[in-house]
């Protein structure tokens, strides 16, 4: 049963009761509005308390029923709402930790609104691509005011409940915020058992949102600065400025015409890519935690003390991760000035967030206070986790495994932060292989939201268990990535990266793969993004791949570059020029010429190449790669490899990662441009992978 139906001396409690955030489907919808016409029929009831059970009051409709016929079938939302508004006897919405959504907008559906301290409320519609559908555009200005209203309507952030209680209770709130009638602090289930027999005993007709007026000096003039601002962020999102037409239809044209016109507004935003996109990235992030074959209730080690080794950029910023969620972090160098240093960039960072108002000045000095730099390897041995943060070489890691393992205390979990080397044999260099994964973070690492868990084939369950939930801690979006060259990620990214440098040689300049590609969406394209990581390190893992894979076709083009001491913005030139205290990129002839004459003595014909082709060649060398890893089982899902795309290389959001375009598109057009290039010059760098052909003979994608 999604829904309980119980009643408590003159006052009927339905409770939602459809884990795990009652989601209101379609179930949990026809329950309520049969909870509702029991109570309108039983004549000792005399008002309803609307409630819900377990860890939330309702995170919204649910959102996997969308664009199925469960989500227009009856009883929709806009019945139930109706349903509960139009009670003769008056409806209590008790809200507790969740409300959010369709859980709100059904909540403002009821006559009156009791809250517990502490409980998120919001309308999050916009993050999924949509706006809210079932009235929130409506009512919540009319609850609240317009201001308020729209700023959480457009941002969907949530605000907490006592923070809109009406003016006078004990929680005062928003000076204007009317949406709660009272904020209950002690239990929330008896106080509002209290509260309805009060309001049951009072004649109705009892109060609706609908009803009040939206006041405003200006609403105009506020409306046209809202959809000012939003314009200016929302670029490819059509959502938000949906969502503010929406609230001005209400404001112009009175609560049902507005209403209409959510309605036509939800029904159109459901179907955009943009809003399948975004659902596919909240799925794909809830999805990634999950691994196939390590049970949700595994026992995780505690983690009470990290150690990083490593006080560099990459180090000091995973230090400050864990620091951030409040771990203790013992923090080791081998050398007093570099421990320093280290320890000085933390101080700045956080100095920097202290000057942005982001942090409170004595709140710095607490996370300073969680730091124990050390130069002894002995100050390790009470850590629970030891990550590990020092130069990329197998054998410098292998030093730092043997040691570890002589001072780690039994089941430590020693983790590496390797982007590119064996995790398995860097585990050999241990006695305790089943301790050892890989936490491969993203620089800035106390900023990118990635985290790559590299599983060894020796490590524990519960040594991933423990590190899927630590990520969840320190607010990171983990993917387990099996061991190879590159993990998910960067073996995906050396391949686009081949294909950008084939089409230089084909015909094309720097500044025009950047440009098609950052049209497509991704943050920066691969040549801007080279001058700014270095591009002597891309340098020195093509010298080590030519020692590797002697038979791999590879342009020389960078090494070109690279001859040339041009490696990006730190030697001031790179694939485009750069100016003392600028980092844009200047397009740069010296490095045209050097591309046109490579060309040349490459006997390599230039054309003119589209920038269709462009983003084709780099988008599908992620698919064909990503493709591979799937068949090889390095990932476990394809939305895995989305979340990597979507939060560690910029790939843009509304297009929900590569393998998701590559559905959109359709894998039969994938397999056919696939076929097509690899007819070309340079075709040898195309290897379709089998499982795309399978797919698309299918007619299915990787996503279903
Ligand atoms: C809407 O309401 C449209 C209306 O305006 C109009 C309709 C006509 N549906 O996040 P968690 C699942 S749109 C289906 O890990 P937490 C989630 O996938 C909706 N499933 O928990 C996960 O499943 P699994 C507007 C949902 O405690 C499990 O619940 N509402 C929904 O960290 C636990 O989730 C939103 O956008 C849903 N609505 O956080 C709210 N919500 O266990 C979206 C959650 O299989 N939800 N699930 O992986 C959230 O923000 C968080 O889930 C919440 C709980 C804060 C509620």
């Amino acid at each position: 049963m999604a829904v309980d139906y119980t009643t408590h001396d003159g006052v009927a409690v339905i409770t939602l009761n459809n884990p795990p955030v009652n989601g209101l489907g379609l179930s949990t919808r026809a329950g309520i509005v049969e909870g509702i016409e029991r109570a309108q029929n039983d004549p000792a009831v005399k008002a309803i308390v609307l409630t819900g059970a377990g860890k939330a009051f309702s995170g919204g409709a649910d959102i996997t029923e969308f664009n199925t016929p469960k989500a227009t079938q009856e009883p929709t939302l806009h019945t139930v709402i109706k349903t509960v508004e139009g009670s003769a006897k008056p409806v209590i919405a008790a809200i507790h930790s969740v409300a959010m959504g369709g859980g709100l907008e059904l909540a403002l559906g009821a006559h009156y609104r009791i809250a517990a301290p502490g409980a998120q409320i919001a309308l999050p519609e916009v993050k999924l691509g949509i706006l809210p559908g079932a009235g929130g555009t409506q009512r919540l200005p009319r609850a609240i005011g317009l201001e308020a209203a729209l700023n959480m309507i457009v941002s969907g952030a949530p605000v907490m409940s006592e923070k809109l209680a009406h003016p006078g209770l004990a929680h005062p709130g928003l000076a204007d915020s009317g949406l709660f009638d009272e904020v209950v602090e002690g239990d929330l289930a008896e106080a509002a058992l209290a509260f309805a027999r009060k309001v049951g005993a009072k004649a109705g007709p009892h109060p609706k949102v609908r009803d009040r007026k939206i006041e405003h000096p200006n609403a105009a003039g506020f409306i046209q600065f809202a959809r000012n601002s939003v314009a200016a962020v929302a670029k490819n999102f059509p959502g938000p400025l949906k969502c503010i037409d929406a609230v001005e239809a209400g404001v112009q044209n009175g609560f049902d015409k507005g209403l209409a016109f959510e309605r036509d507004c939800f029904i159109a935003l459901v179907q955009t890519p943009e809003s399948h996109a975004l659902r596919h990235a909240f799925f794909g992030e809830r999805a990634a935690s999950k691994i196939p074959d390590v049970p949700s209730d595994t026992p995780v080690r505690d983690i009470k003390q990290v150690a990083v080794i490593g006080a560099g950029t990459m180090g000091g910023g995973i230090a400050m991760n864990f620091i951030n969620a409040g771990i203790p972090v013992t923090l080791l160098e081998t050398k007093q000035e570099a421990l320093d240093r280290g320890v000085g960039t933390i101080r700045k960072n956080y100095e920097a967030t202290v000057k942005k108002g982001k942090l409170k000045p004595e709140a710095l000095e607490q996370r300073m206070a969680l730091i124990t730099p050390t130069l002894s390897y002995d100050d390790l041995k009470n850590a629970d986790l030891i990550v590990e943060a020092v130069f990329e070489e197998l054998g410098v890691k292998e030093q730092v495994f043997k040691r570890l393992d002589e001072v780690a205390k039994p089941g430590a979990i020693l983790a590496s932060n390797t982007s590119t080397l064996d995790v398995d044999k860097i585990a050999a260099f241990t006695k305790r292989p089943q301790d050892v994964v890989g936490m491969h973070f993203f620089s800035p690492a106390n900023v990118m939201k990635l985290l790559e868990v590299v599983r060894g084939k020796d490590t524990a369950k519960d040594v991933l268990a423990t590190v899927m939930k630590l990520a969840k801690k320190i607010k990171k979006t983990a993917v387990v990535s099996g061991v190879c060259d590159g993990f998910i990620g960067n073996r995906m990214i050396e391949q686009y990266i081949r294909q950008a440098l084939f089409m230089l040689e084909e015909g094309a300049l720097p500044a025009q793969v950047d440009k098609a590609i950052e049209k497509f969406g991704f943050a920066m394209g691969p040549f801007r993004m080279s001058d700014l990581a270095g591009n002597d390190i891309g340098w020195a893992i093509r010298k080590r791949r030519y020692q590797e894979h002697p038979d791999m076709h590879y342009s020389k083009i960078a090494d070109r570059l690279c001859e040339t001491g041009r490696f990006g913005q730190k030697t001031g030139g790179g694939w485009y020029d750069y100016k003392a205290g600028d980092r844009t990129a200047y397009p740069s002839k010296v490095v045209d010429e050097m591309i046109t004459s490579f060309s040349k003595e490459a006997n390599a014909e230039r054309r003119k190449i589209s920038d269709e082709e462009i983003v084709e060649r780099l988008v599908f060398a992620l698919v064909n790669e990503g493709a591979k890893i799937l068949e090889e089982g390095i990932a476990s899902k394809a939305s895995d490899i989305d979340m990597v795309y979507l939060t560690g290389y910029g790939f843009p959001l509304y297009r929900g990662g590569p393998m998701l375009y590559a559905d959109t598109v359709g894998l039969y057009n994938v397999e056919r441009a696939i076929r097509r290039y690899a007819s070309r010059p340079n075709g040898d760098a195309w290897q379709l992978a089998p499982s795309i052909a399978e797919l698309a003979a299918k007619g299915r994608g990787f996503n279903g």
